[in-house]
C-alpha cells in the first residue's frame, strides 16, 4: 500500500504526528536529499542544481510559511497524489520557505516530507532564505517556537534535524530551454552554471548562495544595490538578462516576496514571483501556484502567465 492515501489523510496525520515519527521522517528526507545525484527518474542532479526533463507537468509552489490550509488546497485541486499514483508524469516543485510566519510550520514540514518519502522522484525540494545557512538567519524565525508548542522538550532535537535537512535542499531547478526556478533571485556574480550548482560549497567565500536565497528584482535599476532585507541585493533587468542567457532560458520563476494578488511580474515579464499562502500576517487577496505543462514549447516569457493558478 502507498505511504500516502490522499490529501485529507496526510493533513490528519500531520496534526496527530508524534516526535518519534516526525524525527524518523526528517531523517529519511535528509538521506533522500543527500542521495540525489546523477540521474534520479526524470531528473538529473549536478551539485544542488536539478535538471528537470521537459516532459509532463510541474506544479510549482512558492512560499508556504506554515499555511497548512493553502498547501492542502494545492494538493487537492491539482490531484497530485492521485496523478502520481496513476503513473502520470507530474512533479511537485517547492521554491522554499516552508516554515515560520504561519501557525503550522511543523505540520507543513510533515506533509512536504511525507510526500517526499512517498514519491521521491516526483517531489523536488528547494532551499529558501528561511532554510538558509547557519550564519544568515531569517527573522522572525518562529519555527523553533512552533516545534516547542507541538513537541515540548523534544523540540530542540527536531529543530537540529531540520537544520540538517536545510543543508541538503536544492539551490535551483532548470528546465532546459524554458525556465529556471529558485527561491530569491539572480546570483549577480555567477559566471558559470557550476556557481549555482555548487553555491552552497562556495558559501560564505562567494555570495552566490546568499543571493539565490535573498535577492529581489527591482524595476528601473541597472546593476545592483543594497537590499532593505539586510541580506542579499536588489538587482536590475540587465542582471536578469545575463542570468537567463547563462542558462539559456526564457524566464526565472521564484518565490520570496509576498504579493497581494498571489503573483507578480518583473523585468518585462521575465521574472514571475509566486506567493502560495494566504492569511496572517500578509492578508493577501489571493495565493498562487504554477501548473506548468512542460510539453508546451514556451517561446516568450509572457506565455507562462496562462499556467498561473489563483486561489
Ligand atoms: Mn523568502
Amino acid at each position: 500500500m502507498s505511504l500516502v492515501q490522499n490529501a485529507e489523510n496526510l493533513v490528519k496525520e500531520a496534526r496527530e504526528v508524534d516526535i518519534k515519527e516526525f524525527l524518523r521522517l526528517v531523517d529519511t528526507a535528509v538521506d533522500l536529499q543527500a542521495s540525489e545525484h546523477d540521474r534520479v527518474g526524470d531528473v538529473q542532479v549536478v551539485g544542488k542544481l536539478v535538471n528537470l526533463l521537459p516532459k509532463g507537468e510541474a506544479i510549482v509552489v512558492g512560499d508556504i510559511h506554515g499555511d497548512l490550509e493553502s498547501l492542502f488546497h494545492i494538493l487537492k485541486t491539482t490531484d497530485f497524489i492521485e496523478k502520481v499514483e496513476g503513473g502520470e508524469h507530474s512533479h511537485l516543485v517547492f521554491l522554499g520557505d516552508y516554515g515560520d510566519r504561519g501557525l503550522h510550520s511543523p505540520e507543513v514540514y510533515y506533509v512536504v516530507l511525507k510526500l517526499k518519502e512517498a514519491f521521491p522522484r516526483n517531489v523536488i525540494l528547494m532551499r529558501g532564505n528561511h532554510e538558509g545557512p547557519d550564519d544568515i538567519l531569517a527573522y522572525p524565525h518562529d519555527l523553533p517556537n512552533h516545534l516547542y508548542i507541538k513537541f515540548g522538550e523534544d523540540s530542540s532535537t527536531a529543530y537540529d534535524r531540520l537544520r540538517k535537512l536545510f543543508h541538503n535542499l536544492h539551490n535551483a531547478v532548470l528546465v532546459k530551454g524554458t525556465c529556471i526556478f529558485l527561491h530569491g533571485g539572480v546570483p549577480t556574480r555567477a559566471k558559470t552554471v557550476n556557481d549555482v550548482a555548487y553555491a552552497h560549497e562556495k558559501h560564505p567565500r562567494e555570495t552566490h548562495l546568499e543571493e539565490i536565497l535573498w535577492n529581489d528584482p527591482w524595476e528601473g535599476l541597472t546593476g545592483t544595490r543594497a537590499s532593505p532585507r539586510g541580506a542579499g541585493k536588489l538587482f536590475g533587468e540587465d542582471k536578469t538578462d545575463e542570468f537567463l542567457e547563462l542558462f539559456n532560458v526564457k524566464a526565472l520563476i521564484r518565490g520570496h516576496e509576498p504579493s497581494q494578488g498571489g503573483f507578480k511580474l518583473n523585468h518585462n515579464r521575465k521574472i514571475l514571483t509566486l506567493f502560495s499562502r494566504t492569511g496572517p500576517p500578509y492578508f493577501n487577496r489571493h495565493g498562487a501556484y504554477l501548473q506548468l505543462d512542460l510539453d508546451y514549447a514556451v517561446e516568450k516569457a509572457f506565455q507562462f502567465n496562462q499556467f498561473v493558478r489563483l486561489f
